[in-house]
């Protein structure tokens, strides 16, 4: 296990305000950067906004604004909700600032030195929306763009390329010698089948027709293409091909960090195809992981800025809190695989798994605390009840399998396994049945047993839930009077650890939702965006 991490999240365009299929992404990175943090290890995240181009251009044109204005305008709307969703990134990276314009400039020209661009002239099949040339086969008869379906059109331009083709070799072998390179597996056979195999064209790096860009400091009026701009952002932020670079040294050029780029399926094919090779252009380290996650649906359409029918988070997190939220993002879709959001699945999926099976296993076993123990603790002692060893070691093996599944980036099955440790839980209050032993003076001690090994399991899922629940956590460890030695992940090996102390039963973490009222609730904060 490397001892260090980088993990990063697209850098989003601020073409308009951020919806849930952003926050999606952002959420997991920082549920796996808390997550690394928690056991100890260094983890640095980063974030940001792509924010030149085309599209942006036109959108902050359309509104009377100038690019700069309105990309700052919509970037603290970004950074409004990466706070309430309590986002933990180190650093944010704009595409417009200094560091990483000086970046990209420095970055174009070693290409050309090295002979990797040349000048040419592009003509081809192009997107406006998605800004990308196609193939002819990629665009097939209907001259539809592969990606958002749209009619594209021929377009000539001077522009500079870079020789991909020339590279093709070294991705195969790239991915052949490192299979974990890119996940899941269907993505890199993705890759070989549609685009490496028909024949990687060279890429188009530079752009003459609009102007809100890097410059090419080598030829007036050329901008830098969006996509070399943007992927550089993963360097430019830690200081590369600047002075203070350590950061650049410690978490990328020191082989003992793991590099992570978490990214959405529609940009797999420039990061795990381009920006591989424009690192290799530059003589520098591989990623470690390239890790795409689904798409967040609606409908059967993905959930997107130009289809106009996103989910506005802010009145979701409003309404509902930040724990559900993440937890929900987390948990209901399948971290690799598209899901859809539906009201009705966000509303079952807190109320059987927070409501229901841990807020209300804390409840529960608080109140029999309360009720048989004066509201202490009692102490850890083994096998007083025939259920006891089958919990711990139970409990101890989650630990296991959540650790090996979520340094795996199998985030949703992680947390699969602690609502297993939960609802174990309380079929051991039905096993067990303290109400039954404590009519029976001399079943006391099975019954401290039993409360004993409730408050270990809460607190050992709570340890486990706490990159994900940011704030429910801590107050379950505050309602169980958890000692703050104890509030350190590596003490939840030590079954039996928490006891002896006076708890402070609170309100419940969870309040239920009524699942009519708020299926309605979130379909009209829906109907609101439309
Ligand atoms: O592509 N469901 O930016 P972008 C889940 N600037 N995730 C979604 C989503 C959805 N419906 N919609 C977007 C760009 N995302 C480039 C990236 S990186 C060097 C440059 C997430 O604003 C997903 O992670 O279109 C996707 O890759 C990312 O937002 C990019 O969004």
């Amino acid at each position: 296990m490397k001892k260090r991490f980088y993990i990063t999240t697209p850098i989003y365009y601020p073409s308009a305000k951020p919806h849930l299929g952003n926050a999606y992404c952002t959420v997991l990175c920082d549920i796996f950067a808390r997550y690394k943090r928690l056991r100890g290890f260094d983890c640095f995240f980063l974030t940001g906004t792509d924010e030149h181009g085309m599209k942006i251009e036109k959108n902050a044109k359309a509104v009377g604004k100038d690019p700069q204005t309105f990309v700052d305008e919509i970037v603290s709307i970004f950074k409004k909700l990466w706070e309430l969703l309590e986002i933990s990134n180190d650093d944010y990276i704009r595409t417009t600032e200094k560091r990483h314009t000086d970046v990209v400039q420095k970055v174009f020209s070693k290409l050309l030195e090295k002979g990797d661009i040349y000048l040419g002239e592009y003509e081809g099949w192009y997107c406006k929306e998605c800004e990308a040339f196609w193939t002819e086969t990629q665009v097939g008869k209907e001259h539809l763009c592969p990606d958002c379906h749209r009619p594209v059109e021929t377009a000539k331009e001077e522009a500079y390329f870079y020789k991909a083709s020339k590279h093709v070799d070294e991705i195969l072998k790239l991915y052949n010698d490192n299979p974990k390179f890119l996940t899941p597996e269907s993505r890199k056979n993705e890759m070989i089948n549609t685009f490496i195999k028909p024949g990687l064209g060279d890429l188009c790096v530079s752009r003459t027709s609009f102007s809100w860009g890097v410059p090419v400091r080598e030829r007036a009026g050329h901008v830098v293409y969006v996509w070399l701009d943007a992927l550089t952002n993963y360097i430019s932020a830690l200081g590369y091909g600047s002075d203070n670079d350590s950061l650049f040294k410690k978490y990328w050029e020191d082989e003992e960090c793991e590099i992570i780029h978490v990214l959405g399926a529609d940009i797999t094919r420039f990061h795990a195809i381009y920006w591989p090779m424009f690192l290799k252009s530059l003589n520098l380290r591989m990623p470690d992981r390239e890790f795409v996650h689904g798409l967040l649906m609606m409908k059967d359409e993905k959930m997107s800025k130009s289809k106009g029918n996103i989910i506005n988070p802010f009145p979701l997190v409003e309404r509902y809190g930040v724990d559900s939220i993440r937890y929900y993002l987390a948990r209901e879709i399948n971290f690799g695989s598209d899901g859809s959001f539906t009201p009705q699945q966000f509303v079952e999926r807190i109320n059987a798994d927070l409501v229901n099976s841990y807020g209300n296993l804390l409840n529960r076993t608080l109140g029999m605390i309360n009720k048989y123990f004066d509201g202490v603790v009692p102490l850890y002692q083994s096998d007083a009840t025939p259920f006891d060893k089958p919990l711990e070691d139970f409990a101890l093996s989650t630990i296991k399998m959540y650790e090996s599944l979520f340094d795996d980036l199998k985030i949703t099955d992680a947390l699969a396994c602690v609502n297993e440790l939960v609802n174990r839980g309380n079929k051991y209050i039905d096993e067990t049945m303290p109400w039954v032993l404590a009519k029976d003076e001399s079943k006391k001690d099975q019954l401290a047993s039993v409360m004993n090994h409730l408050v270990n399991v809460i607190y050992i899922a709570s340890m486990l839930y706490k990159p994900v629940l940011t704030h429910a956590s801590d107050e379950a460890f505050n309602q169980l009077n958890v000692s703050e030695d104890l509030r350190t992940y590596n003490k939840i090996y030590e079954f039996g650890c928490v006891g002896g102390q006076k708890i402070n039963k609170g309100q419940p973490l969870f309040p239920r939702l009524d699942a009519e009222e708020e299926i309605k609730q979130i379909q009209i904060m829906m109907s609101e965006n439309h």
